[in-house]
């Protein structure tokens, strides 16, 4: 093999390696994606791997490299400086990965077709990972300030539908269809209905317990309690552009959720609350407290939150708040909503100031 080949064959080696644990970092530090930082580290792994199956003894590489006198060195485009952000960064390396195992596979063919091959094998893998990546990002936008849940018996007599609008109007950011006795003809219904609003006001929309009426209605995602289908197949079912989210009720469900893969959780019941029939023990805001540091995506407070006790929530390390009878069983529901939220948008500027605003968009 010529020494002009080494030298492609160390420099598209590098690359593709480099561009891989730039993937790698972002999705680790910045996504904070095991399962997918776990997948570029393995390509990466397995690129090093393929290129011992070339005819090459250890050192050749690195000996033949001659970075001060590459040509190349000084063709830098303007563009290759400036990335507005890391999805720019990431989709440049992936772009990077993709063309240097290209090349790779082009001049292994010169000497080891078997190594072309594998090349070849991994240059389609990182096709995926950008894809399985891209999935990712294409999830729906998730703003769980104040997260209001139906519940036709807390209504005072008012239709869903219309609760829903003016929670809406006062400041909801997500609506959670929950109604347990419901059939599902009812639910698929006022579904559709509810999703209208939310699409046209840009509001989150989750149905509660049911995959197969979110599905039908188009919501942008499901809530599960501990008892439902389990997160894995709830995912196969709904594919990877729909929220889920998974009510905790201790440290350790909060944990197994997020290392599956929920994008948020509701933890409760925080206070005491008659609003749920089969209740597990009050856990307070200590276990919120105790959250923090270990969760990473979004959590919510649940049970017996009101515009008087939010601030608590929120100041134990709540993102924001999920009421059922605070603002669907108020007497002005409109109002209520838009009292609770201001609390819980104060508390938040209190606790964090600008900074977790920016935090909380990157998790997403
Ligand atoms: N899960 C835990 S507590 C609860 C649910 C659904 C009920 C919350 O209702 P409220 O009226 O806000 O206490
Ligand atoms: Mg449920």
């Amino acid at each position: 093999m010529t020494r002009e080949i080494y030298r492609i064959l160390d420099a598209n080696l590098n690359r593709a390696v480099e561009g891989l644990r730039v993937v790698e970092d972002i999705l680790r530090f910045l996504l904070e994606d095991a399962e997918l930082a776990r997948a570029a580290k393995k390509l990466r792994h397995q690129v090093v791997q393929d290129a011992s199956l070339l005819p090459l003894k250890e050192w050749d590489l690195v000996l033949t490299r001659d970075a001060e006198s590459d040509v190349g060195r000084r063709i830098q485009t303007r563009a290759e400086m400036e990335r507005e952000d890391f999805r720019h960064v990431l989709l440049a390396s992936f772009k990077r990965v993709q063309q240097s195992l290209r090349v790779l596979e082009e001049f292994a063919k010169i000497e080891s077709p078997a190594a072309a091959e594998k090349f070849r094998e991994a240059r389609f893998q990182a096709y995926q990972l950008e894809k399985e990546v891209a999935n990712r990002f294409a999830r729906p936008e998730l703003d769980l300030t104040l997260y209001v849940i139906t519940g036709e018996e807390f209504a005072r007599g008012r239709p869903v539908v219309e609760v829903v609008r003016e929670a809406i109007a006062g400041g909801a950011t997500a609506i959670q269809l929950r109604e347990k006795d419901w059939p599902v003809t009812k639910l698929v219904q006022v579904g559709k209905e509810i999703r209208r609003i939310t699409r046209e006001t840009g509001v989150t929309f989750i149905v509660n317990d049911r995959v197969d009426v979110a599905l039908a209605v188009d919501a942008d995602g499901v809530h599960l309690g501990q008892d439902d289908m389990p997160y894995q197949e709830a995912r196969k079912i709904l594919g990877p552009n729909k929220i889920i989210g998974i009510s905790t009720h201790s440290v350790e469900e909060a944990l197994r959720a997020q290392e599956e893969g929920a994008d948020y959780i509701g933890v409760g019941p925080i206070f005491n609350t008659t609003s749920k029939k089969v209740l597990t023990p009050v856990v307070g805001t200590e276990l919120l407290e105790q959250l923090r540091g270990l969760i990473k995506i979004p959590y919510v407070g649940i049970g017996g939150i009101n515009a008087n006790n939010a601030e608590k929530v929120i100041r134990a390390g709540a993102w924001g708040v999920a009421v059922i009878s605070a603002v669907t069983g108020a007497p002005q529901v409109m109002q209520a909503a838009r009292e609770l939220r201001q609390v819980v948008e104060r508390a938040r500027r209190e606790r964090y100031g600008q900074e977790q605003e920016v935090q909380h968009r990157l998790h997403r």
